[in-house]
């Protein structure tokens, strides 16, 4: 179902956070690098989201290969970039702006997250949907990267797990360290610190599971700028 053009994403998909969640989130981003937001979306927003995304999804494009600037870690999904969410959703362009979820993000990261200019990464669309599918190790080139689960295997067992390594000095120690494993429900997110927590999603272990994402990157005003080569590679 498209949306009309003056859709507006508002706090209707937001749920709302106390202050001791938000404490709680803030004290666990800081020791961890990560911090879940269960239940970040409203089940209405979820909804809406999930069929803004079934809508979108047909434009996205299939990725298999492996990412040489990331250790030649795997990319096995389908992914939209940016700058076509730019032209194609209003509601999620709005949605990344929105000043509630800016002053979630920066509440809970300690301090104040601006939006990323770069019109391909800003705002992306992530999907596995084979067994197998897998978003390989890797480091983001921006600061905070919020995740929201638009649909989410429904087991761990399944596979889709987020992997994570705190201030790694490389990806290898994700096999060779101890990496954090957390499974995620549709309608959930987290934040994590992604410029320097080694991070990936582990393979779909079965067929007709379905991991569908939004990845939102934020920085802030002072942040050294870090390209690398992997977004172009994985959304242009
Ligand atoms: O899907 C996830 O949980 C991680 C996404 C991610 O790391 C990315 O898009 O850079
Ligand atoms: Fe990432």
């Amino acid at each position: 179902m498209p949306y009309p053009s003056d859709r507006k994403a508002s706090s209707m998909h937001l749920a709302p956070h106390t202050v001791e969640q938000k404490a709680a989130a803030r004290l666990r981003f800081e020791t961890d690098g990560y911090s879940p937001l269960p239940g970040l979306l409203t089940p209405d927003g979820l909804g809406e989201l999930r069929a803004e995304a079934q809508r979108l999804v047909d434009r996205a494009r299939r990725r298999d290969f492996t990412m040489s600037c990331m250790d030649d870690s795997p990319r096995h999904m389908t992914t939209l970039g940016g700058h076509d969410i730019a032209r194609d959703s209003p509601l999620l362009c709005e949605l990344y702006g929105n000043p509630s979820l800016l002053g979630l993000v920066s509440e809970v990261a300690g301090e104040p997250a601006v939006t990323v200019p770069d019109p391909l990464e800003r705002h992306v669309l992530n999907v596995l949907h084979r067994q197998g599918d897998t978003h390989g190790a890797h480091t983001d080139d921006y600061p905070y990267a919020l995740v929201i689960f638009l649909e989410a295997p429904q087991s761990p067992d399944d596979g889709g797990l987020l992997q994570y390594l705190p201030r790694a000095g490389s990806l290898a120690e994700l096999d060779t360290g101890q990496p954090h494993s957390v499974h995620h429900r549709a309608g959930d997110a987290y934040l994590l610190r992604s410029d320097t927590t080694a991070h990936r999603v582990t393979p779909l272990t079965r067929p007709g599971v379905r991991r569908t994402v939004l990845n939102f990157a934020y920085t802030t005003r002072s942040a050294a700028p870090r390209r690398t080569q992997s977004a172009r590679e994985l959304y242009s």
